[in-house]
């Protein structure tokens, strides 16, 4: 009795660990004049996903990197490595404005609604950010020559969209239990 209680709890818990495992990767390539603006992500991955804290830096009067895709829920660091004043304010899908501060104060601001947040400083006009606040952390951004890789997302049908300042395309792919799908944008 006492064994086959064992076999019963072990199948239970290979039956529970099994959606886990049926995951593929999406692979592919990104054409695009400067990549390293691109952020490829996937919509609706079931499931529910922590924030973790992020940074972005104000550098030579630019915003670096220029977006930041985050999952819902993150904290962002806001950081000022120059040596004048910079200001933070984000307009579009989340409003607020973190005011002005000088070199080695670090202001931040949490992301919980998912969408697009434009990232400005009214002290340069000239500097301009994303952060995209995403539902999962399925995203990737492209290398220098366009490439992506997705890991471990969960078999399914979904839209994989490309970002490029501002704007998207969308594919459709098929993730199968294993292996790898690809997508070219
Ligand atoms: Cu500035």
């Amino acid at each position: 009795m006492k064994l086959r209680a064992i076999v019963t709890v072990t199948a239970a818990l290979l039956l529970a660990a099994a959606p886990d495992l049926m995951a593929g990767t999406i692979e592919g390539t990104v054409n695009a004049p400067d990549t390293s603006k691109v952020v490829v992500f996937v919509e609706d991955v079931s499931g529910s996903f922590n924030g973790q804290r992020a940074k972005l830096d104000q550098q030579n009067k630019v915003f670096t990197p220029y977006v930041l895709p985050v999952v819902q829920g993150t904290t962002v660091e806001f950081h000022n490595s120059d040596n004048l004043q910079h200001n933070v304010f984000g307009v579009g899908d989340d409003e607020f404005d973190l005011g002005n501060w000088t070199k080695g104060i670090v202001r931040e601001h949490t992301f919980n609604k998912p969408g697009e947040v434009v990232i400005l400083c009214n002290v340069h006009p000239e500097m301009e950010a994303y952060v995209l606040v995403l539902e999962n952390p399925f995203f990737a951004r492209p290398n220098d020559g366009g490439k992506f890789s997705i890991a471990d997302v969960p078999a399914g049908e979904y839209v994989v969209r490309a970002w490029y300042k501002g704007k998207t395309k969308k594919k459709k792919v098929t993730v199968p239990a294993s292996g790898t799908a690809t997508v070219a944008f």
